[in-house]
């Protein structure tokens, strides 16, 4: 379908959502509703065609559409989303508030979206109100946190977190032949819409399941797939299939929708039909119990999950090009970490002692620096560390103990210490913690500033958001890899879950730009030290390999890197 055409429904169908908010006439509202569905399902172009044509458009809606073809957007359009701010839109959404109390509100006291009108309510602004009584306030504030409980997608950890607990609640049951979490989680996105659970097991399972204490509510219970929702709004399906469709099963509610469509293609030509419960020939099975026995049915060997976004891995598979991505075994070290020397809650022997149990290489402690003022550092205490951090060595061997600090890039890419000072660290990871709304020219010429500074190794959590939280910083991620490519500054894999940063996608463009990695956990505590298998999830996603990523190299490799005796 041409884009144009969808474009001018989208446009078209904004405009009917704005119409009637304003109160306009519902007729009129069906009318752009229908003359919308009618141009998305246009076969021909619209911007070469006479819309006009298009059945249920008359003159007035064929006047906009031109309009919009001629300079993207139309006099009546760009009219009412004046009047209407995008957070007005929301709130109308809300459930029980409606289009005309929205209206109402905005008018009368500038409560302008879902989150201000919730603080409105807490704050006793609507107090006294016609039509706002105490119920409707609350039933306004359960609507409101339902909205964005719905619309909202959990970041990895948490969804990790929930499938385990769910994974063993089930186990115990004793009814489970098989179990195992597919989806975008066993994809590792970093944010999850809801979790998909497969078991082999009989149909009592579902009964149990709906019994676990962390189910708020039922969703959908039949015999074969039970929906519920937990207290968090998270949404859990477990699909119950036979053991002998387990692999084609694992194959189809892994997805991507993307990739699997990509897969049915090639069975399709074959002849074959693929589905949940196995690839066939009419009634033959080809290939069901194993995901293996499937890719190979198809000519290929199996694809990683974290492959499988139809990002061009068919045809790497087709032709025996799958890159050997990096996994968690490859990883010989850990380069960001913190003790409770600054706002970390153990402590230095507590963090080097988990890290020798994991069976690290080499490991970096690194503390922040002095103008993240809260943290309370001094040269004297980085010192001090550093002697500790020496006799801590003679206990571990078989473990190199580095030196390091997390730096704060400030606004003009400066940071904290003066050369002479940056030299004695055997690492440097530098981060933005301030200052996260300058302009994208200023953010880039940070970032540039800093990848320049002959004595910062690694740039941390680089985009600095915190999912759900706090978006991305604004940058040309293109021109600060290009930088980093050329300074042989390394791009920081933040695999704490709720940072997961890069993300994959701007992994996959600093790899272009032939940058290279680090996969931290940025560990505050030592359960923190486990989080990496996220970021390998990331590095997985975006095609890496050991050569990529410089903490799977061997120890003399990496310090030859760091220009470090
Ligand atoms: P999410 O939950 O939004 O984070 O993403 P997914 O990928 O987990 O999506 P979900 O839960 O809707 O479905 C799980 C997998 O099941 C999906 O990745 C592919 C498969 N699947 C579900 N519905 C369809 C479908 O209609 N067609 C195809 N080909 N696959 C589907
Ligand atoms: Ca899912
Ligand atoms: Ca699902
Ligand atoms: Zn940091």
């Amino acid at each position: 379908m041409a884009r144009a055409n969808d474009e001018a429904a989208a446009a078209l169908e904004e405009y009917a959502d704005l119409f009637a908010i304003n109160g306009g006439d519902a007729f009129r509202v069906r009318s752009y509703q229908k003359a919308a569905k009618a141009i998305a399902g246009y076969p021909e172009d619209i911007s070469g065609a006479d819309v006009r044509g298009v059945p249920g458009v008359g003159e007035a809606i064929a006047k906009k559409v031109e309009e919009f073809l001629a300079r993207g957007s139309f006099r009546q359009l760009d009219d009412l989303r004046g009047r209407v701010p995008e957070g007005v839109r929301r709130m109308t959404r809300v459930p029980t508030l409606g289009p005309k109390k929205a209206i109402f509100l905005y008018g009368e006291l500038g409560i302008d979206s879902p989150e201000s009108l919730a603080e409105a309510i807490r704050a006793g602004r609507l107090t006294g109100l016609k039509g706002f009584g105490a119920r409707t306030e609350e039933n306004l504030l359960k609507g409101i946190e339902q909205m964005e409980q719905a619309g909202r997608r959990v970041h990895v950890g948490v969804a990790m977190d929930l499938a385990e607990k769910i994974i063993t609640s089930l186990t115990e049951t004793g009814q489970v032949e098989r179990i195992a979490y597919a989806g975008s989680l066993r994809r590792m996105r970093d944010t999850i819409g809801d979790i998909d659970i497969l078991a082999v097991a009989p149909e009592t399972l579902m009964t149990a399941f709906r019994a676990q204490p962390y189910v708020e509510e039922v969703i959908a219970a039949g015999e074969k797939k039970t929906s519920i929702r937990t207290r968090q709004g998270l949404q859990v399906d477990l699909r119950v299939v036979p053991a002998e469709s387990w692999g084609a099963a694992m194959q189809y509610f892994t997805g991507s929708k993307e990739h699997n469509v990509r897969i049915r293609e090639m069975a399709v030509k074959k002849g074959w039909k693929l589905s949940e419960y196995g690839l066939f020939e009419g009634e033959r099975v080809i290939a069901s119990r194993t995901e293996e026995e499937i890719y190979q049915a198809l000519g290929m060997p199996w694809i990683p999950p974290t492959l499988r976004e139809d990002g061009g891995e068919v045809a790497a598979a087709l032709g025996g090009k799958l890159p050997e991505v990096v996994t968690l075994e490859d990883l010989r070290g850990d380069l960001h970490t913190h003790t409770d020397l600054t706002d970390g809650i153990a402590s230095l022997a507590e963090m080097v002692a988990a890290a020798a149990g994991r069976g690290y290489s080499y490991y970096a402690v690194t503390d922040h620096a002095p103008d993240l003022v809260m943290q309370r550092m001094t040269l004297d205490k980085a010192l001090a560390q550093r002697e500790q951090l020496g006799h801590l060595q003679q206990k571990y061997p078989d473990m190199r103990l580095l030196h390091g600090t997390e730096l704060n890039i400030a606004p003009d890419g400066s940071v904290d210490w003066p050369a002479e000072v940056l030299q004695g660290f055997d690492i440097t990871v530098a981060s933005v913690h301030s200052h996260f709304t300058q302009s994208r020219e200023e953010m880039t010429a940070r970032f540039i500033a800093a990848c320049e500074n002959p004595h910062v190794h690694i740039i941390g959590h680089p985009t600095t958001r915190k999912i759900g939280k706090r978006p991305p910083v604004d940058a040309d991620w293109e021109a600060v890899f290009r930088c980093a490519a050329r300074t042989g500054t390394v791009m920081e894999i933040d695999a704490y879950p709720d940072r997961s940063d890069l993300p994959a996608d701007l992994v996959r463009l600093a790899r272009h730009h032939g940058v290279k990695f680090s996969i931290d956990s940025d560990s505050h505590a030592i359960p923190h030290l486990a989080h990496q298998h996220y970021g390998i999830g990331i590095a997985q996603r975006a095609w890496l390999t050991t050569d990529d990523v410089i903490n799977t190299w061997p120890l003399d490799r990496l310090l030859a890197f760091l220009h470090r005796p």
